[in-house]
């Protein structure tokens, strides 16, 4: 056990080539936009079927805020996607705990998996409407906290704004 390397990279998630990726998910585990259609795009049908079978047999009301689960990466350059549901921002309430457990929970699942390198999208920030500045630095930090098995974090920003608020994290 020991804290990961952290990089940052700009550019598109489902181009990585790397041990697992995270997708930021939805409880449905169905799909949508985002990274998750992208995921599910170019990974190919055999994400979706096993998403499927886990709602079938464990995820019935579907996947708990700030939980991961893994499949397989399906046409991906990965062995694993890592899917996690992000919290949906809100002013009147306190998720942050929530959008620490997702980068969390999703390491504890790389951990069992045996993955050294994970990407991670900047999870909650898109249609989750999380701030980019704060969710930036909920992530650097849960990970820079974290005790797991893998070597390298890569955070994969797809956007100028969202690699200089991670950038901004790691000054
Ligand atoms: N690679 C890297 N980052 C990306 C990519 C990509 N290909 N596409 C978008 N981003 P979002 P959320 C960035 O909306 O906020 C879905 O419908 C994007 O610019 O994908 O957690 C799910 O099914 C943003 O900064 O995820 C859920 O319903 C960040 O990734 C819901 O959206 C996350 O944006 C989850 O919302």
């Amino acid at each position: 056990m020991t804290t990961p390397t952290i990089k940052l990279v700009r550019g598109d998630i489902t181009r990585q080539s790397v041990d697992a990726i995270v997708n930021a998910a939805n409880s449905s585990l169905l799909g949508g936009g985002g990274v998750d259609g992208a995921i599910h795009r170019r990974g190919g049908p055999a994400i979706l079927d096993e998403c499927r079978k886990l709602r079938a047999s464990h995820y019935g009301k579907g996947l708990p805020t700030g939980e991961a689960v893994a499949t397989t990466a399906g046409d991906l350059d990965a062995r694993w996607v890592i899917h996690t549901v992000g919290p949906v921002h809100s002013e009147s309430e306190d998720r942050s705990h929530l959008l620490a457990s997702c980068y969390r929970s999703s390491l504890r699942v790389a951990d069992e998996l045996g993955a050294r390198t994970v990407a991670f999208p900047a999870i909650s920030t898109g249609v989750y409407g999380w701030p980019m500045d704060d969710g930036a630095r909920i992530a650097v930090q849960t990970v820079r906290d974290a005790h797991t098995t893998v070597d390298e974090v890569r955070f994969v920003l797809f956007d100028e704004r969202a690699y200089e608020a991670f950038a901004e994290q790691l000054r």
